[in-house]
């Protein structure tokens, strides 16, 4: 016997199945059909990391089995390249980014087939690739045609560090999620998508799907519907009311102030009643430099300032009280307004307490003195009038009919979810394909012109005034209008990173179109995705901006379905041997490429589905790696053991069938490290035996063969098995002999368990009442007496009435 020597055969088999190609997905075929999604890498400087082929190798698993079980799978890769390291990288080297993506391609493509992961890289996608953000752009023409993509002067999250605009999920506890560095607001004029519209739908629609409970959660916590009511409390000797959103129209009574957010356009209308305008003014512009997160953060100290010399009337008690201005009140949410209910609401009551202002309890329960009695959901209503002893619901029932009758209130139904900041000011991403025109305004660039090419510049730097380098390209920015010829410039903003990634799974469909994004016969053929897998981080914004996108393909005829994913998972982190999360700076990243190296890629894919529950996160260990290669070695031996025999062997039968049972089970529910338990287990019976048959060694090398193909490939050939086991069939199990042979049965004498004893469930009644009549504990009460009636139902129950 050879030794095991993964660094000769991995490589090996990785160009057969280069040449050979069986992992092709056809776009013709009778064969049922399997599209297994992973998330396309960002393909950074620092190259894989060993949290990449945990997701990647499951969904391969789950790729490779269904092959073997008869179905067309498509199970694609791609890169995910436009975005802001890559271009910091080519700032600080001089390098284009062009240059810089694809050597970073280069080399993770080339760790991803060391790995050999069954991907069709004849459908390789790359956002950068004008090819690919040719449709990239289409579709935000499609986007601006429906009026679903504006411009803005808006508010955004300005990080100071990138000097770029982000979206509000980019921004992380007050920091830029990608470089950390400080977020303030800034009113820049911004390209917007209104992934609003679609709200209701992307709530509604996750009824269709398949996600696990986790990911559907958070979707809808992002998306924050809220149900309530927009009600006018009358300015004060004036003709104008304050519109605020509440959710509570029943706590109304115990509404004592209001709070306006610092934006709110109310301060400039009313400049010359405030006596102290210039103290209004100098807070909003403190506020104007905090974030929303610094604003809102529930425990930090309530800050404001009183609108002196204009009141609110309660529409309720009809009582003048004073309008406060304070930063936990946000522009963007509601009307930009609150009715204070301190009694209720901790953010309300804490201002109240800080500034003296009255504090009411209306709903009964707890002390507000003390507290802010937020547990109402129920309870009886006090110090409020008609609405005095009803219940919470009663009450906002009540109110909600009061107030719209009197003209005074709507209801209305609030999204947390805001509309997509679609610009960024950089330089590294798909051009913008409109062409402003004095006259005409905001013009498309006609279709036949796509792609429209990001042009090369020397600096890619941000200007200093906040935009694009492309502004600096005079020639590009100036052309004419495609709408009346005159003089025009184009758009110097480019898109996000998030929109290459909203529509890939459709182009890897048909990846060379140049006609289409995808042919309709192919999108109907493989869409929906089957099954996608990928990280929690980024459920609410990768997920919900690509399902929105999908959705608008829908409404515009070009997709067949409006969910893209039926299905959705995700898995845990790889931590680090320290259990902390890897990174540079904490010195525990380990890298794929060694662990390839020193122990074979079949060893990294066995460790990383085996250790440990697939949607936990997890610490790395290198006794772990170990022993999954001691798995492999022993699984190598095995050779040594196999005589000729096309039948399984009689004593290890049941257990290979439990054992097809399991692997089949576990492989499709995420269990994949018990599928791999299973299949050692099977290995020790395999060697206690002594002795295997071809068919007891084939049908574990086709079981193990999703989690470690090279190996098993290997083995197939070695022990002269026909062809390739890429062409193998799935085994079947046979459910009858999964079943425990020999089980224990509880004997019941009139009623009562009197003993048990061991039978065999193929027994017959005959058999197994010969063994419970000689069983001490039953002959105790059945001796001497008769039976005269017997209840018998093989492995449940066996009741013998005596007497
Ligand atoms: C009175 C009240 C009494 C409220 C009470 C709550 C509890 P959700 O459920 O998240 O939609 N609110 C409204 N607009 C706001 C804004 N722009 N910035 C900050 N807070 C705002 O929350 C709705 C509640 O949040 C609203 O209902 C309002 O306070 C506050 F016992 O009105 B409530
Ligand atoms: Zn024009």
């Amino acid at each position: 016997m050879r030794e095991y020597m993964p660094n000769e055969i991995e490589p090996k088999w990785q160009k057969v199945w280069e040449e050979m190609e069986p992992f092709k997905a056809s776009n013709d075929s009778d064969k049922p059909k399997f599209y297994a999604l992973v998330e396309f890498p960002y393909p950074s400087g620092e190259g894989l990391h060993v949290g990449h082929p945990r997701p990647y190798t499951a969904l391969d698993i789950v790729s490779r089995k269904r092959r073997l079980e008869g179905y067309n799978v498509l199970f694609p890769m791609g890169w995910d390249a436009f975005g802001l390291p890559t271009e910091n990288y080519a700032i600080k080297h001089k390098i284009h980014p062009r240059i810089v993506t694809e050597r970073n391609v280069a080399r993770f493509k080339q760790q991803l087939q060391s790995i050999g992961f069954s991907f069709d890289w004849s459908r390789e996608v790359n956002t950068t690739d004008p090819n690919y953000y040719k449709w990239t752009q289409w579709i935000f023409l499609k986007l601006f045609e429906k009026g679903l993509a504006y411009k803005q002067e808006m508010p955004i999250n300005w990080c100071t560090s990138c000097k770029v605009g982000l979206a509000n999920e980019e921004v992380v506890n007050g920091s830029c999620e990608r470089c950390g560095g400080e977020v303030v607001r800034k009113v820049k004029n911004q390209w917007m998508l209104k992934i609003t519209d679609y709200a209701e739908k992307l709530i509604q629609d996750l009824e269709l799907v398949d996600y696990i409970e986790r990911v559907k959660i958070q979707q809808k916590n992002w998306i924050g519907k809220s149900e309530g009511m927009e009600v006018d409390f009358k300015i004060a000797g004036g003709d104008d009311e304050l519109k605020v959103f509440t959710t509570r129209p029943d706590t109304i009574f115990g509404a004592t102030y209001m709070v306006i957010a610092a934006e709110h356009p109310i301060i400039e209308k009313y400049k010359d009643r405030l006596v102290n305008l210039d103290e209004v003014l100098e807070y909003k512009e403190e506020v104007a430099k905090k974030s929303d997160f610094e604003r809102t953060e529930l425990s930090k100290d309530k800050t404001g300032v009183e609108l002196k010399g204009l009141k609110a009337i309660n529409p309720a008690t009809n009582k003048e009280i004073p309008i406060w201005v304070s930063d936990y009140v946000l522009i963007t949410y509601g009307t930009g307004a609150i009715m204070a209910v301190p009694g209720h609401d901790d953010r309300d009551w804490e201002f109240a307490r800080k500034f003296n202002l009255p504090i009411i309890e209306v709903i009964k329960g707890g002390n507000v003195e003390e507290e802010a009695y937020t547990d109402t959901n129920s309870g009886e209503l006090v110090n409020s009038d008609f609405l005095n002893g009803l219940d919470v619901k009663e009450a906002i029932e009540k109110m909600s009919g009061y107030l719209e009758d009197k003209g005074i209130g709507t209801r209305k139904v609030n999204y947390k979810l805001r509309d997509w900041v679609f610009s960024r000011q950089r330089y590294w991403g798909e051009p913008i394909p409109l062409v402003h025109c004095d006259k005409c305004g905001w013009v498309p660039v006609s279709e036949d012109e796509l792609p429209l090419m990001l042009p090369d510049v020397d600096n890619y730097e941000p200007t200093a005034n906040g935009e694009s380098p492309l502004a600096n390209i005079h020639e590009w920015v100036h052309t004419t209008c495609p709408k009346c010829g005159g003089e025009a410039h184009r758009e110097t903003d480019t898109m996000p990173q998030w929109a290459g990634s909203s529509w890939y799974f459709l182009r890897y469909i048909d990846p060379h179109n140049n006609d289409e994004l995808a042919s309709k016969e192919a999108l109907e053929y493989w869409l929906p995705i089957d099954w996608y897998n990928g990280g929690m981080e980024h459920t609410t914004l990768h997920l919900l901006y690509s399902r929105f996108w999908h959705k608008f393909l829908y409404d515009e005829g070009i997709v067949p379905c409006p969910e893209p994913y039926a299905k959705r998972t995700s898995h845990g982190m790889i931590l680090g041997d320290n259990n902390e999360k890897m990174s540079k700076s904490r010195g525990n990243v380990v890298n794929p490429d060694d662990i390839v190296r020193d122990y074979g890629a079949d060893t990294l894919r066995t460790y990383e589905m085996f250790i440990g529950d697939f949607e936990k996160s997890v610490p790395w260990s290198e006794n772990g790696v170990k022993g999954c290669r001691r798995f492999l070695e022993r699984v190598w031996r095995l050779q040594d053991i196999v005589v000729d025999g096309d039948e399984y062997t009689k004593d290890l039968e049941s257990n290979i069938h439990k054992t097809i049972k399991k692997v089949s089970d576990d492989f499709e529910s995420l269990k994949f490290n018990t599928g791999i338990a299973a299949l050692m287990s099977l290995l020790n019976d395999y060697n206690s035996h002594g002795s295997i048959t071809k068919k007891d060694f084939e049908t574990l090398l086709i079981l193990l063969n999703p989690v470690a193909p090279h190996i098993t490939e290997e083995l197939w050939n070695v022990i002269g098995l026909e062809g390739n086991l890429f062409d193998a069939t799935w085994p079947k199990y046979d459910e009858e002999k999964t079943k425990d042979q020999v089980i224990e049965m509880p004997i019941q004498i009139n009623g009562k368990v009197r003993g048990k004893v061991m039978v065999n469930i193929s027994d017959t009644q005959d058999m197994v009442r010969e063994k419970a009549l000689a069983d001490e504990g039953v002959a105790k009460f059945t001796e001497g007496k008769s039976i005269i009636k017997e209840i018998f139902v093989m492995g449940k129950i066996y009741n013998i009435v005596v007497k």
